[in-house]
């Protein structure tokens, strides 16, 4: 697609009766609106609602600039949930108020993408308040255009954030009072008060004039995003002539009258690349997050991994206060240590102690796209209830440490190799139950060979200082090791009294 859209291309454009159009639908929208029956030839705002003039800046900015084919659009809640009807980009319609959100997640994986967040008055500054505050403060660099039309549309005129102190609405019908419902917010104002957003406006659609700065604005907005610059904020007040009880040229009127001396209009921050191009943290090395020395033997010796290795997922589950959730760190760490990318995503109860805990790790030689495991490779169950739990999730064909000496019996095995291996016992022979989730790591580390034990090791040094401790975990992941090497048979469940099926 070329850069840039020439005005001239445009004007030689005649229709079928030799008449020269100046002005056509932009290419970023469809040609047809994906609606039913009769409906098809009008889109699904109602008539003067300045969604319809919002949608047509952007998407003029969107072909001017030549970015069509970049775009992902994410649209909110309310009545513009259908913007992909609309958009001929790529197009995500997320849960209400959740677009920053969501946009931070998709600019963050496809940082070449141009991404908008169109949002609403209630969807941005009510319920995805802390989603817009936080994306704005970390400087996402995606560009949001807030619609506000002071109320909520969809649903039928309740009070929204931004309704102006005394206006009407079905949840404050004798008009909204500061006393009650506070002020309204002005987000423009608000946003502008924080470090990273490169890019503040407010703009208006109430006359052809403020129309057209509306239209340069969107574009900056764009252009920002096209040129890696960080967080483009463009607030467009808007009619909304249905909920308003006005005709859509009043309620034009009464943008102006109303909601501009509100609302003013106003560039709030509009910053030159150079002065925010050292906001960027500096990097800091691996061996520097983990506290270790490059030169530590278990970190540059396996870096880059250079040992057999296969993606894992492994959930850990059992009692809170049974090594569970640190096991999952010390897995984590150790892939860290292996140049591997990894994820430790815990989940325990409000009691810590003797409640049900368990945590889903992710060792993976490609970027993890969600530390949440469905169906884990392995499964290392330190109790029965975890056992029953979630061995049914375990993937065909992967693996179950179970840490009893025998299944429980009227348990049903699913298609996975189980291994019952008593390292509580095994961890108490040793000197210390507390060492029975080391036991189970040396198990889960000669079965699968998904990770080396001497980076084990090497994680397990730099977190216990005393030396007899050490040396007990020491002890405690030989004796898994050798526990698997030299007690489990082969066969799909593997018991220490040789019963295996
Ligand atoms: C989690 C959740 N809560 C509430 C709703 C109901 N809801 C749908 S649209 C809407 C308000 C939308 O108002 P606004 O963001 O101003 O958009 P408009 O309709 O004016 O375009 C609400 C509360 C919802 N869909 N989801
Ligand atoms: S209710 Fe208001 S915001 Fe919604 S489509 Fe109609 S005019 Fe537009």
């Amino acid at each position: 697609m070329a850069e840039e859209t020439k005005l001239a291309d445009k004007q030689a454009v005649l229709d079928a009766d030799g008449y020269q159009l100046l002005h056509t639908k932009s290419s970023a929208f469809y040609d047809v609106y994906e609606r039913k029956g009769d409906l098809k030839h009008q889109t699904h705002y109602c008539p003067g609602c300045g969604h319809g003039v919002a949608h047509k800046l952007i998407a003029e900015a969107i072909e001017e600039l030549g970015l069509q084919d970049r775009t992902i659009f994410v649209s909110p809640v309310g009545c513009s949930v259908f913007a992909y009807y609309y958009f001929d980009v790529g197009n995500v319609q997320v849960a209400h108020g959740r677009a920053p959100a969501a946009a931070t997640a998709i600019k963050r994986t496809c940082p070449d993408r141009i991404v908008i967040s169109y949002q609403r008055d209630g969807d941005l500054a009510a319920i995805g308040t802390a989603e817009i505050v936080h994306a704005a403060n970390r400087g996402e660099k995606i560009t949001v255009f807030f619609v506000n039309n002071a109320i909520y549309g969809m649903t039928g005129g309740q009070m929204a954030p931004t309704t102006l102190v005394g206006q009407k609405s079905t949840t404050s019908p004798w008009g909204r009072r500061a006393g009650n419902e506070g002020f309204p917010l002005h987000m423009s104002e608000l946003l502008s008060t924080l470090e990273a957003p490169v890019y503040v406006e407010r703009v208006a659609l109430s006359d052809n004039k403020n129309i057209m700065k509306a239209r340069r604005a969107v574009r900056r907005g764009l252009e920002n995003q096209r040129d890696g610059l960080g967080f483009s904020f463009v607030e467009i007040l808007s009619p909304c002539p249905t909920i308003w009880g006005k005709d859509p040229v009043d309620a034009r009127h009464w943008v102006a009258e109303k909601l501009i001396p509100t609302f003013p209009l106003n560039v709030f921050r509009d910053r030159k690349p150079e002065a925010y191009s050292n906001v960027e943290p500096p990097q800091r090395t691996l061996s520097d997050v983990l506290e270790i020395s490059a030169k530590d033997e278990s970190f540059t010796k396996f870096a880059n991994h250079s040992h057999h290795f296969r993606n894992y997922t492994i959930k850990i589950a059992g009692f809170g206060g049974q090594g569970v959730l640190l096991l999952g760190q010390l897995l984590t760490e150790m892939g860290m240590r292996e140049g591997l990318e990894v994820s430790w995503l815990p989940s325990y109860g409000p009691e810590m102690r003797s409640g049900s805990a368990h945590c889903h790790v992710c060792l993976s030689k490609e970027r993890i796209g969600s530390p949440l495991i469905s169906h884990p490779d392995v499964l290392i169950a330190m109790n029965e209830i975890s056992l029953r739990k979630f061995a049914n999730q375990v993937e065909p064909g992967g693996l179950i440490l179970y840490h009893r000496d025998r299944l429980p019996a009227d348990f049903v095995p699913p298609q996975a190799r189980i291994i019952c291996i008593p390292a509580s016992e095994i961890a108490d022979k040793l000197g210390s139950t507390k060492i029975t989730n080391i036991v189970l790591m040396g198990a889960l580390l000669e079965e699968t060979e998904c990770l080396l034990p001497a980076t084990a090791m090497g994680v397990l040094e730099t977190k216990i200082k005393k030396l007899d401790l050490l040396e007990l975990d020491r002890e405690a992941l030989d004796a898994g090791r050798s526990f698997v090497d030299n007690q489990v048979r082969v066969g799909a469940v593997s018991q220490p009294d040789g019963f295996a099926y």
